[in-house]
């Protein structure tokens, strides 16, 4: 076959073999354990068991109420937990999952105890002195993997879901983890495959099949729905990038606006200085609030205007880059002024080149003219009062629209995380430079490479072809437990 020099079919087929033994025979499948619940006090806490002795370990301490000696599949268990000196260390309960019908698609056993932090970790002592090895961070879900029950993407989606500091990415990994993008991922491998097998046939059988015809199918499939769904995985990322960190909003406009007074309202705190003398603010302060499950960090600034001071000078220049680096910037200005040229140019220039809102201060004063003029110019701006209040829920909503309009249609939609996306990113390459290919009419075996390069990145996306160190990184950002 001329078939993707360099690599025959076979041995592609053989190296995916090899990466999943390669990949099993890293891990060597003893019983781990560890305490699978949030360090801190609460209700209940629970001790993850996982492996061939998981039970029998288990079993050397519990006391079952009701005498059983060897627990069956799926049922819980109510007893006590007995230290090698048989002195009972807690109330339990006892939950048994047989592999594979398991997180981790091993034996399971799950001790649940009180949540004292002393009585599991004295649970996790007795059987860690029985054999038992502590699980390293992630190695569960990484069973879950390696077991063959999870793919890649819905074991990153567990990290996400964990380190979730919004509901909205927490939406979005809840998605992950039932497979969603996992299924978009593969159905995009299958149409890649066919063109392959198309381009197979072409090189084995060129008296049977017309090319030109057979060029243009491909072409149209690989410009069409194959670019199209890689550039919309990529865009989604882009547009969900921002929920994952928390959106980075700064509040500038000239000394004395309200600025501080706006920051400490919204974070409900007396975090900033407020005065009545221009340039109180002279550096960044940093503070993260929450607005209907969305996270920002916001910041308040050196009040921006012409100066000699060194220092205010310093601040100054901090708000500038910090504006760059925004977001949102949130414009104030004091509605019981005027607007001076150099303010009403600056807002002009935000609100044409940045995602910029303006803000008039100080409603419960006279006004000053600056609303008038925002008018007349078009700015389209809210009237507020930090001291107040008043006009600060319209504000908060306004923030929150403003940023949900970034966000994908649907919240469920198929976002990758960052690992993921840096490979969609190499694939629309490939995909990309076959399409040329087909334009140029460069050689059959030429384009198949491209096309082949794109399937084994949708493979590494699913993990069916990860080399063992991305692993290690990928499950050492799990906490331990999980
Ligand atoms: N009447 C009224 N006064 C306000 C309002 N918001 C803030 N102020 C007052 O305006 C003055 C300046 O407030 P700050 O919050 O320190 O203003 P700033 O923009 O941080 O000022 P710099 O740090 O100097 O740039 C203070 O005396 C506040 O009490 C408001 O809505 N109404
Ligand atoms: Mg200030």
């Amino acid at each position: 076959m001329h078939f993707a020099p360099g690599r025959a079919p076979g041995a592609y087929a053989e190296s995916l073999q090899n990466d999943k033994k390669r990949a099993m025979s890293y891990l060597d499948f003893d019983t781990i354990a560890a305490i699978a619940t949030p360090v801190g006090r609460g209700g209940i806490g629970i001790i993850r068991v996982s492996g061939e002795k998981a039970v029998e370990v288990a079993m050397t301490f519990f006391r079952s109420v009701s005498g059983i000696k060897r627990p069956k599949s799926h049922r819980v268990y109510y007893g006590t937990f007995v230290d090698a000196k048989v002195e009972v260390l807690d109330e339990v309960i006892l939950f048994y999952m047989k592999g594979p019908k398991s997180y981790t698609a091993e034996d399971c056993v799950e001790i649940q105890s009180h949540a004292s932090p002393v009585v599991m970790r004295q649970i996790l002592d007795c059987l860690l002195d029985e054999g038992v090895r502590l699980a390293e961070p992630g190695e569960f879900t990484k069973r879950a993997y390696l077991n063959g029950r999870i793919n890649l993407s819905q074991a990153e989606a567990v990290i996400d879901l964990i380190n979730a500091r919004t509901t909205t990415s927490h939406e979005m990994a809840i998605s992950m983890v039932k497979g969603e993008l996992g299924q978009k991922i593969g159905a995009l491998r299958e149409t890649l495959k066919g063109i392959t097998v198309t381009l197979e046939a072409i090189l084995d059988f060129p008296d049977d099949v017309d090319e030109a015809i057979q060029a243009e199918a491909i072409r149209e499939t690989l410009g069409g729905v194959v670019i199209q769904t890689l550039e919309s995985l990529i865009g989604n990322f882009d547009d969900s990038d921002i929920f994952r960190n928390g959106i980075r909003v700064v509040i500038a406009g000239p000394p004395n606006s309200g600025k501080s007074s706006l920051l400490n309202r919204l974070s409900g705190q007396d975090r900033a200085i407020v005065t009545n003398v221009p340039g109180t603010t002279r550096d960044l302060i940093d503070e993260f609030i929450h607005i209907d499950g969305i996270a920002f960090q916001v910041t308040d600034t050196a009040g921006l205007r012409v100066t000699e001071d060194p220092v205010e000078k310093i601040g100054i220049e901090r708000t500038l880059s910090r504006i760059e680096a925004s977001d949102l910037i949130l414009y104030l200005v004091d509605g019981s002024l005027g607007l001076e040229a150099p303010v009403l140019n600056q807002i002009r220039m935000y609100v044409a080149t940045r995602q910029c809102m303006v803000l008039v201060n100080k409603a419960d004063l006279t006004p000053g003219g600056a609303v008038d003029l925002l008018s007349e110019e078009g700015l389209a701006h809210l009237t507020v009062s930090v001291k107040t209040g008043e006009g600060m829920e319209a504000v908060k909503a306004a923030v929150v629209s403003r940023i949900l309009e970034r966000l994908p249609e649907d919240r469920s939609a198929l976002v990758p995380n960052r690992r993921q996306v840096a490979l969609v990113r190499k694939a629309l390459n490939n995909v990309e430079n076959a399409v040329e290919g087909i334009d140029s009419q460069l050689s059959f075996d030429a384009i198949s490479i491209d096309i082949r390069s794109a399937m084994d990145l949708m493979g590494e996306i699913l993990g069916e072809e990860v080399p063992v160190d991305i692993l290690d990184e990928i499950f050492s950002n799990f906490c331990i437990g999980k």
